[in-house]
């Protein structure tokens, strides 16, 4: 049975991730970081079937101890600040997390075991000011926020390790990903769930920032596929994940309203508080690497993706009243 210890397993993609590797019969550690509430929410219903080990990107000791208790084949880098705006308000804690946590990890695991498979999330964000369209492995960077420069020396210093100490460090570039598990503060998230409150009568407006902004959006649950595929590859590669289709904000805005049959119009208001210091406008990914080479296809479209986040908020809503 083999070992994955995955970082940032309480996100998002950590909770679809270890699913996907329980389903492939790994035995999966996951690293917490202290905090003085639990914030399982994502995995507690697989809880009993994994394994947690307390650490902190910030700490490189407390990753080697990590590295060396779990005895891991594969490590998946997920854990990182991964809140575009944040960046700009906490912009040296986001360099450490983000950008450095990477390092950190890179070390322990060339201190404790070489022989291990690591991915590291990077980001098309890395893309930014795009220099082509769409964006593949050979697109120059350009990135635009203290988070996308930060994942650039992420991306970088995974390249390095492998080039420098002959590691197994692959490096994914996954553009936008979402899910019924999103964080509420992403713009998909932030819609399906005020789309169920409007609906629910808990609430009368939707404020959004740039509505122009365009994105490549995919579902997380096929996005971790491709994590897992990248490791089981004869050499280290990395690679582009997308669906290789963009919509604009205002497309999610109007699927996810008329799923609940009702008119966008009415209670979306533009908030110029809410542009960003500089934003990426558009990014399209080109997926062809990863088709070809992994064999990796998307299987959930967008349609599909944002009416299943407004069902799932609506469920909640239902279920607790509050949609959480
Ligand atoms: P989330 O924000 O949902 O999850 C981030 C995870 O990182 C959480 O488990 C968080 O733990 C953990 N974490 C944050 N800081 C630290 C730290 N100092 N030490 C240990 N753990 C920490 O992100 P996603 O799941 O959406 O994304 C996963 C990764 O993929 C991130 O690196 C993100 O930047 C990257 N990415 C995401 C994309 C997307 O569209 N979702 C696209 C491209 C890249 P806690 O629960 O304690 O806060
Ligand atoms: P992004 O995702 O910055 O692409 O980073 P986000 O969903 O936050 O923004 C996407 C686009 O929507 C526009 N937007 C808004 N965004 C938010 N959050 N809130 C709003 O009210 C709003 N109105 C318009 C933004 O300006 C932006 O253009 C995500 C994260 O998961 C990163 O960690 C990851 O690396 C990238 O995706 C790929």
């Amino acid at each position: 049975m083999p070992t994955a210890l995955v970082t940032g397993i309480t996100g998002q993609d950590g909770s679809y991730l270890a699913e996907f590797l329980l389903a492939k019969g790994y035995r999966v550690c996951g690293l917490v970081r202290r905090s003085s509430t639990e914030n399982f929410d994502r995995i507690k219903h697989i809880q009993d079937r994994i394994q947690l080990v307390s650490g902190d990107l910030l700490d490189l000791s407390s990753l080697v101890d990590a590295v060396r208790s779990v005895d891991p084949e594969e490590v998946y880098n997920l854990a990182a600040q991964s809140f575009v705006p944040t960046s700009w308000q906490q912009p040296v804690l986001t360099g450490e997390f983000t950008a450095l946590g990477v390092t950190r990890m890179l070390e322990a695991i060339r201190t404790v075991k070489p022989g291990i498979r690591m991915y590291q999330a990077s980001s098309s964000e890395m893309f930014g000011k795009v220099q082509q369209v769409p964006q593949s492995e050979t697109t120059p960077f350009y990135p635009r926020s203290p988070y996308g420069v930060a994942k650039v020396y992420g991306h970088w210093i995974t390249v390095n390790y492998r080039e420098s100490y002959g590691l197994f460090a692959v490096s994914g570039i996954l553009f936008n990903h979402e899910s019924p598990r999103r964080g509420l503060e992403f713009v998909t998230r932030k819609i399906t769930h005020a789309v169920a409150r409007i609906k629910m009568g808990l609430a009368n407006e939707l404020r959004l920032g740039n509505l122009n902004a365009k994105r490549d959006w995919g579902f997380a649950g096929d996005y971790v596929a491709a994590m897992w595929a990248m490791l089981q590859q004869e050499k280290p590669e990395d690679f582009v994940i997308a669906t290789g289709t963009a919509h604009t904000v205002r497309d999610v805005v109007e699927i996810a309203f008329s799923r609940v049959d009702l008119d966008w119009r009415r209670y979306v208001r533009e908030d110029s508080q809410l542009m960003r210091p500089a934003d990426v406008d558009a990014l399209l990914g080109d997926p062809a690497k990863a088709h070809k080479v992994l064999g990796w296809e998307p299987k959930v479209g967008f349609k599909e993706l944002i009416e299943m986040m407004v069902d799932a908020d609506l469920m909640a809503l239902g279920r607790d009243g509050r949609g959480r």
